[in-house]
């Protein structure tokens, strides 16, 4: 039974500050109306779907941002999404800023199924930037301030007749999040991300060496564990500040098979052979066989460098 799996990665222009959810979810539902004529099983958004990247606004009572997050999933602001990928029957992944009933703050995604089941959530684990305003940056990176960092592991998912993980953002870029998903076999990794274009805290690096480091960190994540990674960006300048696009599909060979290269809305599609995993999987990244575990005790015995003595 062939186990190809259409993916669409449905990259969202800028969103500004005043915009409001709904109009958003339109702009989302036209994107999984394109994604359905081209025959996607499964449409992936960004982080931070429904929103501006909020983040990078400083309130001094952070209880200010809490007209960001949403109490509950679906809402009435995102119903009409979860009932138009119904009528689809088509799978979805998006993040949004999540307020627990106790009142914790998360930045997370869900993914849902073809029915409209909310499958799998996930709490971004690697939060960048820092919790206080910080004036020596050219612009703030305030999720450390916002948010927890996620209090789930990254678990995985059997979804759409294969294994599915999600990580968000800045959690590409550690090597960590893409074993732990490996380790249970991951054949396809979505994930949505907001990146600004330039360092804020080193103006050089701009939007080509960001560039880079993106798709190296997706690649490598990839290959090593041999599975489908779908990346998909908030792009293009919100509220004057710009988020680099890059949205794409990597395949379990590490090669970048699809990708957009504007800053607006649109979807890239591709059929996903989850088989394709397998070779990896069995052959040189075949973990039981090769992996070395008595030697990697430091990588969760210790979070920073010790240098030898
Ligand atoms: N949203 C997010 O995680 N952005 C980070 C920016 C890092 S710079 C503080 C990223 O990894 O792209």
């Amino acid at each position: 039974m062939s186990r190809i799996v259409t993916v669409a990665a449905a990259q969202l222009g800028a969103i500004q500050k005043d915009d409001s959810r709904q109009a958003v979810v339109r702009r989302m539902i036209d994107l999984m109306d394109e994604a359905k004529r081209q025959g996607a099983d499964l449409v992936v958004y960004p982080e931070l779907a429904l929103t501006t990247f909020f983040p990078r606004w400083y309130h001094e009572d952070r209880a200010e941002a809490d007209h960001w997050f949403e109490r509950e999933m679906p809402n009435a602001a995102t119903g009409s999404l979860f009932a138009r990928a119904r009528e689809h029957g088509m799978a979805m992944s998006f993040g949004f800023a999540e307020i627990t009933p106790e009142g914790r703050h998360f930045n997370t995604s869900i993914l849902v199924e073809r029915d409209g089941t909310i499958t799998g959530r996930y709490r971004k684990v690697h939060l960048p930037g820092h919790d206080e305003h910080d004036p020596e940056r050219t612009h703030q990176h305030l999720e450390k301030r916002y948010f927890e960092p996620g209090d789930l592991g990254f678990p995985a998912w059997r979804m759409l007749g294969g294994v599915v993980g999600m990580c968000i953002c800045n959690d590409r870029r550690w090597p960590e999040t893409w074993r732990v998903l490996g380790l249970q076999g991951v054949e396809l990794v979505v994930l949505g991300f907001n990146t600004p274009s330039v360092n804020s805290q080193k103006g050089a690096e701009g939007l080509e060496k960001r560039m880079f480091h993106h798709k190296l960190s997706l690649q490598a994540g990839a290959y090593q564990n041999s599975t489908w990674v779908v990346a998909v960006a908030k792009a293009g300048t919100e509220d004057g500040h710009h988020l680099m696009g890059g949205t794409c599909i990597v395949s379990p060979d590490g090669e970048i098979v699809a990708e957009i290269a504007h800053e607006d809305d649109g979807i890239v599609v591709h059929p996903c052979d989850l088989d394709a995993t397998i070779f990896g999987k069995e052959t040189i990244f075949d973990f039981k066989r090769h992996r070395r575990i008595e030697h990697y005790g430091p990588i969760t015995a210790q979070a920073g460098v010790i240098t030898p003595k």
